[in-house]
């Protein structure tokens, strides 16, 4: 039953770090980077890792995305003079690490409430297997059994990711 021991501590591995894969948020889920969103509650309860991507959907020209660089810019609304810009209607962007600050530079949209408040996390990584599990000794029943056993981990895996994807 060493192969259903390896296949339960795995099955424990995956649930415990989830993906090693960066997630895409779409801000606002279907409400999208608009007013009458309150970005504060979207935000909550979520982890964003770095190398996530955040995307910004919205009609072109009617909002934009600033990036500001401190919470007392964010909290006055205020747009930096030499802020970065993001006016595609579909702006994408890639997650590095700390505290991160948007904002709508679009008149009052700011004080109504498009503002988006962040912190990134670094991506907790898969951590080698526990080394509890000794190759078995080289015989040529073992031999077998243990590739048995790998198939079955590979299946397992396979429709793990299949799952999770
Ligand atoms: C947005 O939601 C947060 C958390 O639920 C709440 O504290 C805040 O008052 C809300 N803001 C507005 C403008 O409703
Ligand atoms: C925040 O950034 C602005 C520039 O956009 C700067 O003028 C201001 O001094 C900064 N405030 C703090 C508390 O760092
Ligand atoms: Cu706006």
């Amino acid at each position: 039953m060493a192969c259903l021991n390896i296949l339960v501590a795995l099955a424990v591995v995956a649930v415990a770090f989830p993906s090693t894969l960066a997630t895409d948020w779409y801000i606002g889920d279907s409400r999208g980077w608009s007013l009458n969103v309150n970005y504060t509650e979207w935000a909550s309860g979520k982890t964003f890792y770095i190398g996530d991507q955040l995307i910004f959907l919205y009609k072109q020209g009617a909002h934009n995305v600033v990036k500001v660089i401190n919470g007392t810019d964010f909290q006055q609304c205020t747009v930096p003079s030499r802020a970065v810009t993001l006016s595609t209607g579909d702006d994408v962007i890639t997650l590095a690490e700390g505290k991160h600050w948007y904002i709508c530079g679009f008149s009052n949209h700011c004080l109504n409430g498009m503002k988006l408040v962040i912190t990134v996390v670094p991506q907790l990584t898969l951590v080698p297997a526990p080394t509890s599990f000794e190759a078995p000794p080289p015989s040529a029943a073992t031999g077998i059994a243990f590739s048995k056993c790998q198939a079955w981990i590979v299946g397992v895996f396979s429709i793990l990711v299949i799952i999770m994807d």
